[in-house]
């Protein structure tokens, strides 16, 4: 399998990684993006070992950093968000998101009882944020559509049903809400035996993008292979994949066209060596520029953070099958 002809990875990658951050950090990855008022904002998971440097895992924050070209990149000092509680444990996978002008963040949230998927409000400081709700566990992977759809919230999630389809075989899902607290009318959406390149779970990616055609998002899927060494663990025997696929605009439940292939597979070195968990691709965000370049950042390794291009006709051409 190799990545889809018309995607370029930047030349700069890996555009954020823990060289760049100025507080105890070493897996800079998995990262939510957003353009806003002209300034691109990230909002970054970062993992930390104690000491720095070693692969003893001591725990996770969300930073910020900040671009004017969504290229290079400086960290806020002064932003780590963290979240524990007794029963909370982490937030972490944080994806970006502004409905009506309002900044919303959606991330996983590790819990004693399970892992839930939180929606969160900050505003353009990020120096806080305030949690509006919690999915029932299992469930993480939300991304919110950047407008209401039919006079409602809309979200994709990925909830994982653990009797009913094997082992970690999960799906895409859809809900949706008049406040963003509440959430219902819950919907499959795609079922991981429609995508040819993943025999275990996919999942949301980075929250979708409005186009003439539909809704245009990228999901990420795994295949699991052979374990082996591959990383820090003793064992590793997954490969993380990005597909992209448009969704109704009206009625975003209905999938009207997905690329059989993947978008985007590990073969740059920094996907594919050196890292936490090697041979993994986790978009978090996305972004339509108004000359149609689609930026699409992503976690490799789950260490660091890159950026790929594509042209918006190119990719709807891959989902319509053109
Ligand atoms: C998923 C999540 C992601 C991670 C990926 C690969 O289950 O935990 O945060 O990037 O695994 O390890």
């Amino acid at each position: 399998m190799k990545s889809a002809d018309c995607i370029v990875r930047h030349p700069l990658n890996p555009i954020l990684s823990a060289k760049d951050v100025p507080f105890d950090a070493d897996l800079v990855f998995n990262a939510g993006v957003h353009k806003i008022d002209g300034t691109y904002y990230m909002l970054f998971r970062n993992d930390y070992c104690s000491p720095r440097g070693s692969h003893d895992l001591a725990g996770t924050n969300i930073g910020l950093a900040r671009s004017a070209d969504g290229i290079k990149w400086e960290v806020d000092p002064d932003i780590r968000w963290e979240l524990s509680d007794g029963e909370i444990n982490r937030i972490y996978d944080p994806r970006l998101q502004v409905i009506d002008g309002e900044i919303y963040i959606c991330f996983a949230v590790g819990t004693r009882h399970g892992i839930r998927g939180g929606i969160a409000k900050t505003d353009k400081s990020f120096r806080s944020f305030e949690m509006l709700s919690m999915s029932a566990p299992d469930n993480r992977n939300m991304v919110l559509f950047p407008e209401k759809i039919n006079g409602k919230f809309m979200r994709l999630e990925r909830p994982f049903p653990v009797y009913s389809r094997g082992y970690d075989i999960f799906d895409i899902w859809s809900s949706d809400s008049a406040d963003l607290l509440y959430w219902g009318n819950t919907q499959l959406v795609l079922g991981t035996e429609h995508v040819p390149f993943a025999n275990a779970k996919i999942g949301p990616a980075a929250p979708p993008v409005k186009t003439d055609k539909g809704w245009l998002t990228v999901f990420h899927a795994v295949s699991a292979v052979e374990p082996k060494k591959n990383g820090w663990e003793d064992k590793w025997g997954k490969e993380y994949y990005a597909g992209i696929m448009l969704l109704d605009l009206k009625d975003p439940t209905k999938v009207i066209g997905m690329y059989d292939k993947p978008l985007l597979v590990p073969e740059a070195d920094y996907e594919t060596k050196g890292g936490f968990r090697n041979d993994v691709i986790f978009p978090g965000g996305m972004i339509l520029e108004d000359n149609g370049e689609v930026k699409i950042y992503y976690g490799a390794a789950d260490t660091v953070e890159c950026l790929a291009t594509a042209n918006v006709d190119d990719l709807l051409a891959l989902c319509l099958n053109k």
